[in-house]
């Protein structure tokens, strides 16, 4: 499928027919046959070349099952291809990487999951989150420096963001997301992780960061009107106010139209009988499951 520039998000990254089938270790018409089949999109610059955005490129070797032979031709990490895919072998590497700061391994570990058409939701529920389950018990008894778990978070940070660039920003015309962290919490990385998961699933998801007053997602509810919000919750300082000005914001969301999607650690189930919302999830794959379910184009 070929669009005009301007319908396609700036921050994509466009590589040209050439540079892609040497990556992919293909001819270059074989290439811009599965462009001109719509089975990658691109789009054409001013003098008429095909310009290929990276996840669509991506999505295709994924879906499609072909390797990137020379990843490097395409801006990605050089060594893809080389983790163990069965067993715990990703697991364990991931979790050795974030514990020494080594991102290139991290990146490459979660890159290969995703080329093997591994969901986002399942590399985050099983490799990302027992990673810093490890870093959290290590820091817990005394094995782990502070640094080192800060740098693990740091590491993560930009693993999410290298994911990120393959996924691409959501399907177009897809259904709008946004959420975030409320106010006092300051944990980003489920947050970071739930718009990956909800674009993995067609959904033009946007993270709105950490620490946010009830006040302002209120407003945001109002003004943008997404069909869903969703709220990560690893702390939470005042029980009572909390609790209060959540179902508040569950209301205005009930008369947006909006749904309410919460998880995280401090969602305890004393804590839950006593808030209002659409559906909590204790995982990342169940919010894929609820996000195919609204969005059933996918
Ligand atoms: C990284 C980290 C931090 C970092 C966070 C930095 C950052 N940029 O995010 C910082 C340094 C801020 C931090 C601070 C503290 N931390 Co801390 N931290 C962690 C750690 C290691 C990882 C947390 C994490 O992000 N995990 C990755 C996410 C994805 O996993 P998850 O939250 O479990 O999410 C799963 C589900 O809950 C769900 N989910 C979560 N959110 C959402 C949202 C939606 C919409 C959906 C669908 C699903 C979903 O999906 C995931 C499943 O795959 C944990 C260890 C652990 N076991 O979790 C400790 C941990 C949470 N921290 C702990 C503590 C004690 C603290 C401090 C009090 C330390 C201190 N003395 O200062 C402070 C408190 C800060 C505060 N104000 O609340 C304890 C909490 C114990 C408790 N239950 O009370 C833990 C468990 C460590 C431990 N073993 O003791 N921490």
């Amino acid at each position: 499928m070929i669009q005009q520039v301007g319908e396609l998000d700036s921050m994509s990254h466009f590589f040209s027919p050439k540079a892609v089938a040497a990556a992919m270790g293909v001819s270059e018409s074989s290439l811009k046959r599965w462009v001109d089949k719509g089975l990658i999109q691109a789009e054409k610059t001013g003098g008429g070349h095909r310009r290929l955005q990276l996840d669509s490129v991506l999505q295709f070797a994924r879906e499609a099952g072909k390797p990137i032979t020379r990843p490097e031709l395409i801006g990605l990490p050089e060594g893809l291809g080389s983790t163990a895919l069965f067993g715990d072998g990703a697991s364990t590497e991931f979790e050795k990487a974030l514990a020494s700061g080594d991102e290139i391994t991290a990146r490459r570990v979660v890159l290969d999951l995703y080329l093997n058409n591994t969901s986002v939701a399942t590399i985050c529920d099983t490799i990302i989150t027992p990673g810093f389950q490890k870093i959290g018990s290590m820091w817990h008894c005394g094995s782990m420096e502070i640094y080192e778990e800060r740098r693990a978070c740091e590491t993560c940070s930009r693993v999410i963001h290298e994911l990120r660039r393959a996924v691409g920003t959501g399907m177009i015309g897809g259904p709008e997301a946004m959420g975030g962290t409320l106010d006092g919490d300051p944990y980003t990385l489920a947050s970071c992780m739930t718009e990956l998961v909800l674009r993995d699933c067609g959904w033009r998801a946007n993270s709105l960061g950490n620490m946010l007053p009830f006040e302002t997602l209120r407003r945001a509810l109002e003004r943008d009107r997404p069909r869903l919000m969703w709220l990560s919750v690893t702390s939470i300082r005042d029980a009572d106010r909390f609790i209060a000005s959540f179902n508040t914001l569950c209301e205005t969301a009930t008369s947006h139209g909006s749904a309410i999607v919460v998880g995280g650690q401090a969602l305890t189930a004393d804590i839950r009988r006593l808030l209002r919302y659409t559906t909590y999830c204790d995982n990342f794959q169940h919010l894929e499951a609820f996000g195919k379910s609204l969005n059933p184009r996918n």
